[in-house]
């Protein structure tokens, strides 16, 4: 029976109900797949819009084209979830620092901060006024997929919009946000509460506008001491997860933090339904460990569809043996997908999470105990 976890909506609003079943950790008949990055430049016809839309800015403000790009990869492949498109960096920009991105830079801020006065000056954007376009986009698409699947919304982690808030775009030693961690944490602090205020407010306009799962991407978590992970980007992730819950009927939570195979147990403990892995985790170890509490969401190297297509469903297999049995595994990349991956080595590995994981969904556990339940 198809599950949806928001009240109002009709409960065959889901037709493909995977995803959610597996955040929730029910039954299900076979293991959900999505990519992180499944709608981006790997695609000919990702391409061909952006290319009509003229920027990158302009196809994430223009809702008619990010729909559009929403869709290509559910168009294509047997996916089970969309993903809105668009940035993590449309905060930032709505806080008025002024985001270009360009072919082979990367993103770029106009107006960096990092001074109190700067930090001060700040306010939290409300994301049905600076960012309608992004609600917009949720609305359309949500309607465009008319219940085929879930879609996801999502938003950067506060210390991951930091780092590029301070450095002025992407760091590659975060010399200037460590700085400021190391030098004056306070005001670091007063940033970081008032991203987590901005980020909470987003997301919970993203599910009230349709998005009926919220990812947060906390890709530089990775770059931080444990102490300086606890104090500077964890506790602010909780504090996002305890906004949404607050809300009635709250959609399930994923948070990625890159790099952070050392804190799985304290993410786990933050309130989200799954955690995602980089591809360095070990799932059956993570299992395990944290396998009772949440769902897990992972984790093959982006780099293995570079691979051919016999190397990626045995990749595939080892990934589904090593969760093993039952419910509460989401396949995906450890990281988002590579801009020159072979759209055919994705079908491939699309096709292969199907069709090979359905013997560990029979519902007869060998040791006749719960699915998910593994000690
Ligand atoms: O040239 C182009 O077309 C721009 C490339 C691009 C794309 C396709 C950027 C600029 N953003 C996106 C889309 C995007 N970004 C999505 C779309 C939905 C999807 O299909 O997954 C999502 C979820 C993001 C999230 C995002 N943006 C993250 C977190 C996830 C991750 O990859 O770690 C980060 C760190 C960003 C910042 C950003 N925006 C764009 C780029 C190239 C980057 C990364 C820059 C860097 O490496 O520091």
């Amino acid at each position: 029976m198809p599950i949806d976890t928001r009240p109002g909506i009709p409960r065959a609003a889901v037709k493909n109900d995977r995803l959610i079943r597996a955040l929730l950790r029910r039954p299900l008949d076979a293991t959900p797949i999505w990519l992180m990055r499944q709608a981006g430049r790997y695609l000919p016809e990702y391409r061909e819009t952006r290319r009509r839309a003229g920027d990158f800015m302009t196809l994430c403000k223009t809702p008619d084209l990010a729909c559009e790009v929403t869709l290509q990869p559910i168009e294509r492949f047997a996916l089970d979830a969309a993903i809105l498109f668009s940035d993590i960096l449309t905060i930032p920009d709505a806080m008025g620092l002024g985001l270009s991105v360009q072919e082979g830079v990367g993103p770029r801020f106009e107006r960096p901060v990092r001074s109190a006065a700067e930090i001060r000056a700040l306010g939290v954007p409300d994301p049905e006024d600076r960012l309608r376009y992004v609600m917009d986009a949720v609305r359309q698409s949500r309607q465009a997929l008319a219940g085929r699947v879930p879609l996801i919304g999502f938003a950067g982690s506060p210390w991951t919009l930091a780092t590029y808030m301070v450095e002025g775009g992407s760091g590659r030693d975060f010399r200037r946000v460590k700085g400021l961690m190391f030098e004056a944490p306070r005001l670091l602090h007063e940033l970081l509460d008032k991203l987590a205020r901005a980020v909470t407010a987003y997301l919970k306009a993203q599910a009230e506008a349709g998005a009926q799962v919220l990812m947060v991407f906390d890709t530089w978590g990775g770059v931080l001491s444990t102490h300086a992970y606890e104090e500077f980007s964890l506790r602010y992730l909780a504090e996002v997860v305890a906004g949404v819950k607050a809300a009635p009927a709250p959609p399930p939570v994923i948070l990625f933090t890159k790099g952070g195979a050392g804190w799985i147990e304290p993410i786990a403990v933050t309130g989200c339904e799954a955690v995602g892995l980089d591809w360095t985790q070990d799932l059956a170890a993570t299992r395990r460990r944290v396998g009772h509490r949440v769902a897990l969401q992972g984790n093959l190297d982006p780099l293995a569809l570079y691979a051919p297509p016999e190397r990626i469903r045995a990749e595939v297999s080892t990934l589904l043996s090593s969760f093993g049995t039952g419910s509460g595994h989401v396949f995906n990349l450890g990281h988002g997908i590579e801009p020159d991956t072979d759209p055919e080595h994705v079908r491939v590995l699309v096709d292969a999470v199907h069709e090979l994981s359905v013997p560990y969904h029979s519902g007869v556990e060998p040791s006749g105990v719960e699915p998910c339940r593994v000690e």
